[in-house]
């Protein structure tokens, strides 16, 4: 392949390229076989959301497209494997909006601390025309991005003691996500970030490389992390969603009619999604409470007022301000 892979890269990458993608797609009635990837395991709401965009592009295009998804990071971990969708490797990726931070300027707009009021807010933010203005930014940077999947409300969640307020969190070395956003967010706690890959926060919590964590119920009880973190703050501190995007090599190489598809049917899974997710969050919390977890509610205030300067950081230019400002006026 002529595109530069980096030697971690292209070792993670073999595997993606002993099956046939679109590699040697001709624009004919052929079929289009496209790779999915995702860190959840099978069952859980992204994995559910992108087999049933899976399924409806299988039955609008006659059979033609088939969507395989790789769940449980079979592909790698978020960052290295929206680099390969970048280069066409993986063609489908369903990931945080996080690990897109450093890369797409628009993409840290959703997960600014208590931006959004509640999940209904959310939703007709990301369901309208300024979802649709922070989606297109992945474009610049060989990224289509087709949906917005639910993501709930993260959490602050450690092995040490309850978070009740500021002091808690001081010193504590908690993981975030890799982004500087992210990064900046937590050191405005005063907590000691350490940005790490998802999969491996379960040992660096076990051994004590890291204290504590932050995420939605759905994902501490999928990766098993209330097994050694078992105080759950619920501080809510961020309601950044997950993106859907196809890599902009594969999608450029389909049919007008096939791409059409492709959009039509990662939108019209969210409802599905959505669906899961409401039910998952609810077993997901039911089963980390019956294992021993301890969770307590937060006086969010202060935990706001810490990180409004994140926003003075990360949101500079008059574009983003705007599109800050639009979505604190919408209803
Ligand atoms: C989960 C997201 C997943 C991220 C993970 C993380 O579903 O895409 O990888 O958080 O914190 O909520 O890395």
């Amino acid at each position: 392949m002529s595109f530069p892979l980096s030697r971690r890269n292209a070792l993670l990458a073999l595997p993606a390229l002993a099956a046939p993608t679109l590699i040697g797609f001709k624009a004919s009635a052929q079929a289009i076989n496209l790779r999915s990837a995702d860190i959840h395991p099978d069952g859980y709401p992204t994995v559910e959301g992108v087999k049933t965009m899976a399924r409806l592009a299988r039955e609008r295009s006659n059979g033609r497209i088939n969507i395989q998804v790789f769940h449980s990071r079979q592909l790698g971990e978020e960052k290295d494997t929206l680099e390969q969708t970048r280069f066409g490797v993986i063609d489908i990726n369903r990931t945080n909006f996080a690990p897109l931070n450093n890369l797409v300027p628009e993409t840290v707009i959703p997960g600014l601390p208590f931006l959004f009021r509640d999940e209904a807010h959310m939703h007709t933010v990301m369901d309208g025309a300024i979802g649709q203005e922070i989606l297109a930014g992945a474009e610049r940077h060989g990224l289509i991005g087709l949906c917005c999947y639910d993501s709930g409300a993260r959490s602050m969640y450690n092995r040490l003691r309850p978070i009740h307020g500021l002091a808690d969190m001081k010193g504590m070395k908690v993981r975030v996500q890799q982004s500087d956003l992210w990064l900046a967010m937590i050191r405005a706690l005063g907590a000691n970030p350490t940005p790490m890959p998802a999969g491996e926060i379960y040992s660096a919590l076990q051994t004590g490389v890291i204290e504590g964590a932050e995420n939605n119920y759905p994902t501490y009880q999928a990766q098993r992390h209330f097994e050694v973190a078992k105080f759950y703050s619920t501080t809510e501190h961020s309601m950044s969603p997950e993106i859907v995007v196809m890599s902009k090599r594969s999608y450029d190489r389909l049919p007008r009619d096939m791409q059409t598809i492709l959009r039509e049917s990662a939108r019209d899974s969210v409802p599905e999604m959505r669906r899961l997710w409401v039910a998952r969050t609810e077993t997901a919390r039911r089963e980390v409470v019956a294992a021993g977890t301890q969770i307590n509610s937060v006086e969010k205030a202060p935990f706001e007022q810490a990180m409004a300067p994140v926003y003075d950081q990360f949101v500079r230019d008059a574009r983003l301000k705007g599109l800050v400002q639009r979505i604190r006026e919408t209803a």
